[in-house]
């Protein structure tokens, strides 16, 4: 009743004696409109906190239950919110990156102030380079002790100050409201976490404040200038060639970037780790670029004039040679598309550099092309993107081992130690034959999963799940049970290696209780920490250090200890055969599978042949010295 009162109070204030309404307002109660003007609501902190969240539409929670943040969670299941508790902070953040890359909807971290948010770090910058709006919210030590060292402090916004795109501390309890809409709309504003930081004394105080109106900021298509003078370069360019970022995923660009390509006659590469940038279907797309990408992407991006980069921060990483081919056309005009000005010319010298919506800027430059474009060797350039891609899906086809380089054996050794086990790559081409088309699937850091990096396209994207550019072991399982949330009538298939999955192995214990939707899962067995023991074949002599793993444990016995299934395969058609009956038992059973596929210890590519080099002997390390 009183905040109906209010409400009328402040209708007539702004109203005036007799004049015309200048302002309309929703009604107090009911449900919170964004983008109208709201009366103020009594109402506590917490009740404030949950209405701003239900406005923006947040409907999922990730973490582990604390009494800090139990004031909000206590009203989640009256607001409509479902909080997911997960076995470990870590893995529920990978989730909520999970969920919200493959819906576009934003979700939430909430944990217990201290050891709870410090467990989000890794996810939270994992996050913050997958460009994932996300909601961190980080429950504080209260004022009234913080400082005394009381119990589960840690300086949380210091910590995360290089993790998010925004962040700020509740300074009052009447100022919940406002920080919090800040925060959520720098989220969706940046596409990155954003942190509110809320010391814990401020729940439950009662405050009168009206709901936000919200500002839904309208994207751009880009500059005049800069749109022109790129419609200009396309125009006249001889051989075209668009490089699709995440960018493109983000702003559901998928359509306007097919068309740019038409038009152009252009081949489109898809950036490192974002294979679901481009129908894969289509006849101009040529695959991912960078660390075991498509050698055909590669081979087209050397002979481009111009090159569209849309939607990316050309993350250096990204455009790396690989197989020995140094791709990159350095002489090349260069056309920069990307939301955040501030990346554009990060890496490499733009020719333009254009600050806009990935899907906004390609239409515009579609409207302002010019009668020719596109004209210039088309037929020749359809021609070689046609014969490219046959042959590199030819090699991959062909491919069954990886390669030494000269003077190491590694390779060689581990295929004459296990001739009865798959190598990675046949154990791949065995998983492709079998992955549904509509699958969305998640991927991990190790050797395994990056050598299957060649392998998937999509026809639609928000379907590929890699871990991006901060690299962390241990996100290929709690993403796909995110993806899984947001996607319930989708089949989906995490990959990890076998280290990695030891990392978020924990979640088998959370997540199959009732209402958590099945997910398979696979995970790459070869009893080593592979990725990093290649770097030790080929840097360090095979002097292996910290590489191998448990040969006892058994992860498809964990599994079905935990209520799941689990199934241990070795041979091709016993994988092809697993894979499908998990799928099947996810999508009609509700049955989550463990696949664990005993692979022999091949290993592919380094990640970082950029970055190492043979150590050298200068004063020699010895055991003798050391002290007791
Ligand atoms: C959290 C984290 N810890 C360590 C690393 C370094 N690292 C990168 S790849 C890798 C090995 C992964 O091993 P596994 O998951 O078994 O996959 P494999 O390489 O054997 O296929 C490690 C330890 C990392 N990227 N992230
Ligand atoms: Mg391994």
């Amino acid at each position: 009743m009183a905040s109906r009162d209010a409400a009328r109070l402040l209708l007539s204030r702004v109203r005036g004696p007799a004049g015309p309404m200048l302002r309309s307002f929703s009604a107090a109660a009911g449900k919170p409109v964004h983008g109208q003007r709201k009366a103020p609501v009594r109402m506590t902190t917490e009740e404030a906190f949950v209405k701003t969240l239900q406005m923006h539409g947040i409907k999922n929670a990730f973490g582990i239950i604390g009494s800090a943040m139990m004031p909000i969670s206590d009203l989640f299941p009256a607001a409509g919110i479902k909080f997911w508790d997960c076995a470990h902070e870590c893995n529920a953040g990978m989730m909520a990156d999970g969920y919200t890359r493959t819906t576009g909807k934003m979700s939430m971290m909430i944990a217990q102030n201290g050891p709870g948010i410090t467990n989000f770090l890794t996810p939270v910058k994992t996050a913050y380079w997958n460009h994932t709006p996300l909601l961190l919210v980080t429950p504080q030590a209260a004022n009234k002790t913080i400082g005394q060292g009381g119990f589960q402090e840690v300086e949380q916004m210091n910590m995360f100050k290089d993790c998010v795109c925004y962040q700020e501390e509740v300074r009052d309890h009447t100022r919940i409201i406002e920080v919090l809409n800040r925060v959520i709309e720098k989220a969706l504003h940046c596409s990155a976490p954003a942190q509110i930081n809320i010391p814990r004394d401020y729940w439950t105080q009662v405050v009168e404040l009206p709901l936000p109106t919200g500002v839904k900021l309208e994207r751009t298509g880009g500059g005049k200038e800069s749109t022109k003078r790129a419609a200009e370069i396309l125009s006249q360019a001889k051989f075209p060639v668009i490089l699709n970022g995440a960018g493109v995923i983000l702003s559901g660009a998928s359509e306007q970037s097919v068309k740019l390509a038409e038009r152009l006659g252009a081949p489109v590469c898809c950036n490192y780790q974002h294979n679901d940038a481009f129908p894969g279907d289509h006849p101009l797309h040529m695959g991912p670029l960078g660390y075991n990408g498509s050698k055909a992407a590669m081979e087209m991006m050397s002979k481009a004039d111009v090159v569209l980069a849309l939607g990316t921060r050309l993350n250096p990483f990204s455009t790396l040679p690989c197989y020995g081919i140094e791709y990159w056309p350095k002489d090349a005009k260069l056309i920069q598309v990307d939301i955040n000005g501030d990346r554009i010319g990060l890496t490499k010298s733009v020719d333009v550099g254009i600050q806009g919506d990935a899907g906004l800027v390609a239409e515009q430059l579609l409207e302002q092309l010019s009668p020719e474009a596109g004209k210039s060797g088309r037929a020749e350039r359809e021609a070689l993107v046609k014969e490219k891609k046959a042959a590199w899906a030819a090699e991959l086809e062909s491919l069954d081992h990886e390669q030494d380089d000269e003077g190491t054996t590694w390779n060689q050794r581990a295929r004459t130690a296990a001739p009865d086990f798959m190598s990675p790559r046949q154990a791949w081409r065995a998983i492709m034959r079998v992955m549904p088309e509509e699958a969305i699937m998640s991927s991990d850091i190790g050797n395994n999963c990056a050598i299957g990096n060649a392998y998937p396209s999509f026809s639609s994207p928000r379907k590929y799940l890699a871990p991006g550019l901060f690299g962390p072991c241990g996100y290929g399982f709690p993403s796909i049970l995110g993806a899984k949330v947001g996607n319930p009538n989708v089949p989906v298939v995490g990959f990890a290696g076998d280290g990695a999955f030891g990392i978020s192995v924990n979640e088998i214990t959370a997540c199959g209780r009732g209402d958590w939707p099945p997910v398979t899962m696979v995970v790459f067995r070869n009893f080593q920490w592979g990725a990093e023991k290649r770097n030790t074949t080929l840097w360090y002599d095979d002097n292996f250090v910290g590489t191998e793993l448990n040969k006892g444990v058994e992860y498809a016995e964990m599994a079905r200890a935990c209520g799941l299934k689990g199934v241990k395969v070795q041979s091709v058609e016993q994988l092809e055969q697993a894979l499908s009956s998990a799928i099947e038992g996810q999508m009609k059973r509700g049955e989550t599978t463990l696949v664990e596929v005993l692979l022999n210890q091949e290993l592919g590519e380094p990640f970082r042949r950029d970055a190492m080099k043979r150590p050298v002997q200068v004063a020699p390390i010895n055991a003798s010295d050391m002290c007791e």
